[in-house]
């Protein structure tokens, strides 16, 4: 019996740490239009072997932190929590836009304003947590990520 666990660790362990070693987050950045709540934006790659699945984010800049997407409900753009996390297949890359998938913040601590860095951790559950500083951007337009502009009525962010 011990035998064969320690023959299922190596074939499972590889592929974990190279997975842990591949997880990059960029463009993060924050937006808040009211003193009570914001929401960050970023873009997470994994260079992995394996495929990570962002579970859930905490801040200490908020009393709540979800994972939100936003989805038609007839006819009008919703902000939904996501159940279950985001998948990032190996390879491939994540992009949580305005109009798209985000990180909610409710409950600030403090109201921010341009320029404040707020500290998020990702937890990425099996392949670990990440730290990323995102600054208040208000401002920010999309450029680089177009094709969530247009997606209308989604006020707030
Ligand atoms: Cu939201």
């Amino acid at each position: 019996m011990i035998r064969m666990t320690l023959a299922a660790m190596a074939v499972v362990t590889p592929a974990t740490a190279l997975a842990q070693d591949g997880l990059a987050i960029r463009d993060a950045y924050v937006r808040s239009a009211n003193p009570k709540s914001a929401a960050a934006f970023m873009v997470v790659e994994n260079r992995g072997t394996g495929e990570c699945r962002l579970t859930g984010v905490s801040s200490d800049a908020a009393a709540m932190v979800e994972l939100h997407t936003n989805a038609e409900q007839d006819g009008v753009m919703k902000m939904q929590k996501i159940e279950g996390g985001i998948a990032i297949p190996a390879g491939g890359e994540h992009v949580l836009a305005r109009g798209g998938d985000h990180v909610m913040l409710m409950g600030l601590t403090r109201p921010l304003a341009d320029g404040d860095a707020v500290a998020l951790t990702l937890d990425f559950g099996d392949c670990g947590t990440r730290q990323v500083e995102a600054a208040l951007d208000n401002g920010r337009t999309e450029e680089t990520h177009g094709a969530q502009a247009g997606s209308g009525g989604h006020q707030g962010h």
